[in-house]
């Protein structure tokens, strides 16, 4: 039924001249709309049935997801877009996107026969590891579509700084959506944040098939739908019925009819699509029979004809879709609602258990002969289409998304300086240093500071990001000032804001938070202009945003993430806010780097160190796990040795002796520890040693990396001089996994101490003890390991 796609047109109007220009453009892009839901089908049936396979296991891939955004992306693709858009293609379309780039010359057919395959076009669009131009990957539901709304944000926030150009400025943020993605809450927590900051040119096209993975989903959701949208001030557009309905609409009994449709429960809709005209015929003669006109219509339908009336929805009507998108002329954010069907053309559409249906050999080859496509032509662009191979190329050749424009943007780098101003000698926490550090910037590095931009989910003031926000402002499209200055109420905080302003404050929602990290870090490819994003949140909150923080890592988005405060130290705040195993997200999280300062000048290098590393190509994001613990700061000179030791993850803060029974390494607030500790040992163990770990991430990482390539790491490094039958007591306010893997460097036995339980509120001295975490913990911890050695 794939030449339903030619509705409304009629077959004698294709490939005449007489044709048009209009017309000649649907006939084009009818043409290329089979092409598209052909080549998805046959590179996910290759992968499946063509391809040998080794292991037995199904390969995958979703014909029936694709058939029904077939249209909608076509339509997009050979018409809408320009290179100036970008966009986010719901995850189970990818053999879609990448049929429609194979089309445009942007896709290889080596790269189609190994769909799913290593090396192969991936089975979720992935910016970094298809060749095919994917803006934003998908893949977890609900994701990229609010990426759209926060690229849209970061793409205002450059265009209001002037940083871009006219045409960039305008591009539109676009996704395209399966309906049940709006089942995730991050949708609706996007398009909340999206109003607050006035967001535009932002479209999302949802292919509203009523279908979901496992069923047909609820008929009472989406009459809510466009009252969502339209309280959030978006422009709404439903396409619900193509032109061959509308047509019978207007004849007598179409009014009825119309309103059979309508009140047809989705179940029910779908079930009927999967059967069948003959189904339908039954159904409507039961239901309608006696209502004038009805009758007459179904004479005139034999059942296929019916099928593809009934079926005729107008996500399927490429007329009815390229004029809805052309006469979008509102700025506003926009909602298209389109109809679809799931599986449409094909011979499972409609049928609830179809998101993973795979049609069958004999079910393809019957496609495929009633296509015209010949036995060995299946990977050719254009066989089988009834309009001249040079036509299809000249339309394709000049289609908007065609047009040579750098779709992805290398932007310059910017300079970081050797060194900031750290303070020393003084009481300070590391979040108090980090608003220092940033203030410092803010204030003495202009060059840089205006690349930054900082963003905190309604924690700006409590992670200590004030100092920063007064210097830099609070970024909004207006002007807005600040009452409680204007009306002069003293307050330490100025909240004023403009266009000019750095600093983006987010509603609490922490997915929120690294979405637009995301966004913003991907700025410089996106748009051209490089921008440093910091983000702060409460480390325990990290949890909350943590798939979309992978997301973010997962299309190589470059981003700090201050976690901040962190552990039991957090004290009287108790269990709720104190956070536990957050480091071992940091060392598990791939594109991303964690550091846990104990000091300020420490996190001083780690910044300075992490704003480059966000800019090296093969660089990365960096988390930096942060305490309100006041910590007395060591008075010394950061070194160039030093500096790498820090850097590399952790150095000998008390060198051991050659006799070493025992050495502590401690990593973050719990160094005072660690360090009374240390003191009381060398009173009778002389030569114990002392370790300051920086970053439990970097020295395994790297760790394992020389255990795989034969060289030596830094830990390995560290570990030599501390005698192999000496004892390592570990410990860090934080789950003890984080640094148990020490005792198998270089093989000494080793206790590893840190908290695994829920925290609660109490004092440092009570919790500390509590947990096991305490100066007494690691003497009996040490105790024990040495004990049996005297
Ligand atoms: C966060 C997340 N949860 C679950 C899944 C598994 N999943 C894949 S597709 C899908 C249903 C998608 O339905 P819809 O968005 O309507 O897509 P379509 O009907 O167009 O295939 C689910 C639950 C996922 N990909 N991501
Ligand atoms: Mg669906």
């Amino acid at each position: 039924m794939v030449g339903d796609a030619l509705q409304g047109v009629p077959a004698d109007m294709i490939n005449t001249t007489t044709l048009t220009a209009a017309d000649q453009r649907l006939a084009c892009l009818t043409a290329l709309e089979k092409k598209v839901l052909w080549l998805a089908v046959w590179t996910i049936h290759h992968a499946n049935h063509i391809r040998p396979k080794r292991d037995g296991l199904k390969v995958g891939g979703h014909q029936a997801s694709s058939a029904s955004a077939a249209t909608l992306m076509t339509a997009l693709y050979f018409d809408v877009l320009r290179p100036e858009d970008r966009i986010a293609v719901k995850p189970h379309a990818s053999p879609v996107y990448h049929a429609i780039q194979y089309l445009l010359g942007r896709q290889t057919r080596e790269h189609l026969e190994k769909f799913r395959a290593k090396g192969g076009a991936q089975s979720y669009p992935s910016r970094t590891k298809d060749a095919d131009d994917v803006d934003f990957s998908t893949g977890s539901v609900g994701l990229g579509v609010a990426m759209t709304s926060f690229a849209a944000l970061t793409r205002d926030y450059l265009a209001l700084k002037g940083r871009i150009d006219q045409r960039t400025a305008t591009g539109r943020m676009i996704a395209l959506v399966g309906d049940a993605e709006f089942d995730e809450g991050n949708i609706f927590e996007a398009m909340l944040e999206s109003w607050k900051h006035d967001v535009h040119n932002l479209w999302w096209i949802i292919d509203y098939n009523r279908q979901s993975l496992d069923a047909v989903i609820s008929d009472r959701i989406f009459h809510r739908m466009d009252s969502v949208f339209h309280g959030m001030d978006w422009n709404v557009i439903t396409l619900k019925y193509g032109a061959l309905l509308n047509r019978v609409f207007a004849r007598r009994g179409g009014d009825a009819l119309r309103d059979w449709i309508d009140q047809c429960p989705n179940s029910r809709y779908s079930a009927l699509s999967y059967k069948g005209g003959a189904a339908w015929r039954t159904q409507l003669l039961h239901d309608l029979g006696d209502t004038s006109g009805i009758r007459e219509l179904l004479d005139e339908h034999d059942d296929r004809a019916l099928q593809r009336l009934m079926t005729n929805l107008a996500g399927h009507d490429l007329s009815s879709i390229t004029e809805c998108f052309h006469g979008i002329e509102d700025d506003r954010p926009t909602c298209v609602i389109a109809y679809t069907i799931k599986g449409n053309g094909l011979p499972f559409a409609g049928h609830k258990d179809n998101h993973a249906g795979m049609m069958t050999t004999e079910q393809v080859e019957q496609f495929k002969r009633s296509l015209g496509i010949d036995d060995g032509d299946e990977w050719d662009r254009f066989a089988g289409l009834d309009i001249p191979a040079s036509d299809l190329q000249m339309f394709i050749d000049a289609v908007p998304i065609a047009q040579p424009a750098v779709r992805r943007h290398l932007a310059p780098k910017i300079t970081v300086p050797p060194a900031f101003d750290t303070p020393a000698g003084e009481v300070l926490s590391t979040q108090q240093g980090f608003g220092r550090l940033l203030a410092d910037i803010g204030r003495n590095h202009p060059l840089l500071a205006d690349h930054i931009v900082t963003t905190s989910p309604d924690v700006t003031v409590s992670t200590n990001l004030g100092g920063w926000v007064n210097r830099r402002g609070i970024f909004d499209a207006t002007d807005r000032a600040d009452t409680f200055k204007d009306e002069r109420i003293s307050s330490a905080q100025n909240w004023s804001m403009s266009p000019r302003g750095q600093h983006i404050e987010l509603g609490i929602a922490e997915s929120n938070l690294f979405i637009l990290l995301a966004a913003l870090g991907l700025s410089g490819p996106l748009f051209g202009s490089r921008l440093l994003p910091i983000g702060t949140v409460y480390d325990p909150f990290i949890s909350r945003g943590l798939d979309a923080m992978n997301y973010a890592c997962y299309q190589d988005a470059r981003f700090i993430i201050v976690g901040t405060p962190s552990g039991v130290s957090l004290a009287p705040e108790g269990g709720a806010h104190q956070s536990i195993y957050t480091p071992l997200i940091g060392m598990g999280q791939p594109g991303m780097i964690a550091f846990e300062p104990a000091f300020v000048d420490e996190l001083s290098e780690m910044l300075r160190w992490s704003l480059e590393h966000l800019q090296d190509d093969e660089g990365g994001s960096v988390y930096l796990r942060l305490s309100t613990r006041p910590l007395a700061q060591p008075p010394r000179a950061m070194t160039a040795g030093l500096k790498r030791e820090i850097l590399s993850g952790a150095y000998w803060l008390v060198q051991p002796s050659d006799g070493a029974e025992i050495a502590i390494v401690a990593c973050g607030a719990v160094l005072p520890e660690a360090m009374e500790a240390h003191a009381q040992l060398i009173e009778d163990i002389p030569g114990a040693g002392l370790m300051v770990v920086t970053s439990a991430n970097r020295l395994e990482a790297e760790w394992r990396r020389s255990l795989a390539d034969g060289g030596t790491s830094h830990i390995e490094r560290l570990l030599r001089q501390l005698p192999v039958d000496a004892g390592i007591v570990t410990v860090i306010d934080a789950h003890p996994a984080t640094l148990s893997w020490v005792g198998a460097v270089e093989r000494h036995r080793m206790i590893p101490l840190g908290v695994d339980r829920f925290g609660q509120s109490g004092d440092i001295p009570d919790l500390y003890h509590t947990y096991g975490i305490d100066a007494d913990a690691i003497l009996t911890a040490a105790a024990r390991l040495i004990a049996p050695h005297r």
